[in-house]
């Protein structure tokens, strides 16, 4: 990796991964590149920005060309909530997006890096201890593409050679930047709310079990599968990882520690549940322990811990 394309650079993992990218290889070789016109300031500071519409292959052959960009971190897609309220977006977004953005790299020699997600899976996937290989039969459209984008990168790799990496992300949660139209997002919501109102309505019942991931876990993720020796890699894509599986219930006792004030109600919305309720419960991430060294560092208590104190500090 020596110059980097971030698609989606504004949303929840690129405001992240951008920095996180700038500090290891120079800012100058790290283009962040999304759909706004006016992204965080230290984006136009620091590097590189440029708006970037996924669905058009030139652009982003353009840029590649330009920038002589050999990695692309792919990001930009909708999130389960929002892709199932416009599903016909999603596919264009998620899927034209991924197919553009490998074509570029089959005829530029990029590697790129896929975010997959639990969404990836369905009701009929064993929901605990998730297999690496296993059934997949998402009833969502963001599902849908996830699992569609797994085995197209799949695809470009033993078809083509494009080297494609990727992960198959749990809920993540961050300070820095909202998640947008995701199921998981309550997550993050509830700190806000627990923070500035001592407390908050929670969307999914209060023993929706999840698997989760504090941001720092997960940026540090993809960049060291991006570095992995190739040669030890046999899955490649959509690796399963985890740092830990928690419900609603589980989250607001651990908030109540540090605000003992907070209190939570339930108000379940049946379309963000039933996606839940689709999803695994705790995923197997051996195979990303033993193939690239995986190991979270990050738990419901210092997550908590530390969320509390960064958005207190706000
Ligand atoms: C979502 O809830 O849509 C995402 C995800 C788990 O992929 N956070």
């Amino acid at each position: 990796m020596k110059r980097i394309l971030v698609t989606g650079a504004t949303g929840q993992i690129g405001s992240e991964l951008v920095p996180a990218l700038r500090y290891k290889y120079g800012n100058r070789n790290v283009i962040a590149a999304g759909h706004k016109r006016t992204p965080q300031k230290e984006f136009l500071e620091e590097g590189p920005y440029i708006t970037l519409d996924v669905t058009g292959f030139e652009s982003i052959n353009k840029v590649v060309q330009d920038y002589h960009i050999d990695t692309i971190f792919h990001l930009a897609a909708l999130l389960s909530a929002v892709a199932e309220q416009n599903p016909q977006a999603a596919w264009k977004i998620n899927m034209e997006g991924l197919y553009n953005v490998l074509e570029v790299s089959r005829k530029n020699g990029c590697s790129v890096f896929f975010p997959s997600s639990i969404g990836a899976f369905g009701p009929s996937t064993p929901s605990v201890s998730t297999p690496q290989d296993t059934i997949q039969r998402p009833n969502t459209i963001y599902g849908v593409c996830k699992v569609s984008g797994e085995l197209l990168c799949d695809y470009y790799f033993t078809r083509f050679r494009v080297d494609t990496r990727g992960i198959r992300f749990p809920g993540l949660i961050s300070h820095k930047t909202p998640p947008g139209g995701g199921t998981t997002d309550y997550a993050v919501e509830i700190f806000y709310h627990a923070i500035q109102e001592k407390r908050y309505e929670c969307f999914l019942k209060e023993d929706t079990y999840l698997d989760m991931m504090y941001m720092p876990d997960a940026i540090r993720s993809a960049i060291e599968l991006m570095e992995t020796d190739p040669n030890r890699l046999k899955h490649r894509n959509a690796f399963n990882i985890t740092a830990v599986s928690f419900s609603p219930a589980d989250l607001a006792s651990y908030i109540k520690k540090f605000i003992p004030e907070f209190s939570i109600s339930y108000k379940v919305d049946a379309v963000r549940q039933s996606i839940a309720d689709s999803w695994p419960r705790h995923m197997d991430d051996s195979a990303a322990r033993d193939e690239w060294g995986w190991k979270p560092q990050y738990n419901l208590e210092n997550l908590t811990r530390d969320m509390i104190d960064r958005l207190s500090e706000k």
